[in-house]
């Protein structure tokens, strides 16, 4: 298993777009908030490290995972970012809840980045237990915080470039 045998947030960082001129939306879910809160510490300081202006990370903390999707759209009309970074930690339980938080909030997700043409990135941790979920946050697999910002960078470049009228974006 690939997850096994590598800390997942390794990235070239040499390879990564300049960020200095892009804005994003933040979504953080306070449910797991020892969980979320690592996901974001990850993701915002990765931001920062990309060259992301502080004022242009718009963030908005909402009580689970299920209202992700309306998180984003809240700051997507109030930021007009390049893209919306959405952070969870669903752990399991006894009842089947966790499948239907995750399935929702993914196909939501889906559907926004269809609809609106802004990168929705999913930075939900899914976990069987609530080990699994630390060793994503900051733990032995790296932290989906981190992942969730280089893919949002890429995406929102990704966006810009095709703006410029290039032939050949994403390489
Ligand atoms: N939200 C999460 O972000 N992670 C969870 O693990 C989680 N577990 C839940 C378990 C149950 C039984 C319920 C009812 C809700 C749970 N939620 C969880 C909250 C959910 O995302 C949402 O905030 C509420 O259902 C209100 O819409």
């Amino acid at each position: 298993m690939a997850s096994a045998l590598k800390n997942l947030s390794e990235y070239n960082e040499s390879t990564l777009p300049d960020a200095s001129e892009m804005v994003f939306g933040v979504v953080v879910a306070e449910w797991n908030a020892h969980i979320t809160h690592a996901l974001y510490e990850g993701c915002f300081d990765t931001l920062i490290k990309h060259g992301v202006k502080e004022e242009n990370i718009h963030t908005i903390q909402v009580p689970g995972s299920f209202e992700l999707p309306a998180g984003a759209r809240i700051v997507s009309s109030k930021a007009q970012p390049d893209a919306v970074i959405c952070l969870g930690c669903v752990i399991k339980g006894e009842t089947n809840h966790d499948e239907y938080i995750c399935n929702a909030v993914a196909n939501a997700l889906a559907s926004m980045c269809l609809v609106s043409g802004r990168a929705h990135i999913f930075g939900v941790i899914t976990a069987n237990n609530e080990q699994q979920a630390l060793d994503r946050a900051g733990g032995q697999h790296g932290n989906k915080g981190v992942e969730a910002a280089v893919t949002a960078i890429r995406m929102a470049s990704i966006g810009k470039k095709t703006k410029d009228g290039k032939k050949a974006i994403g390489f």
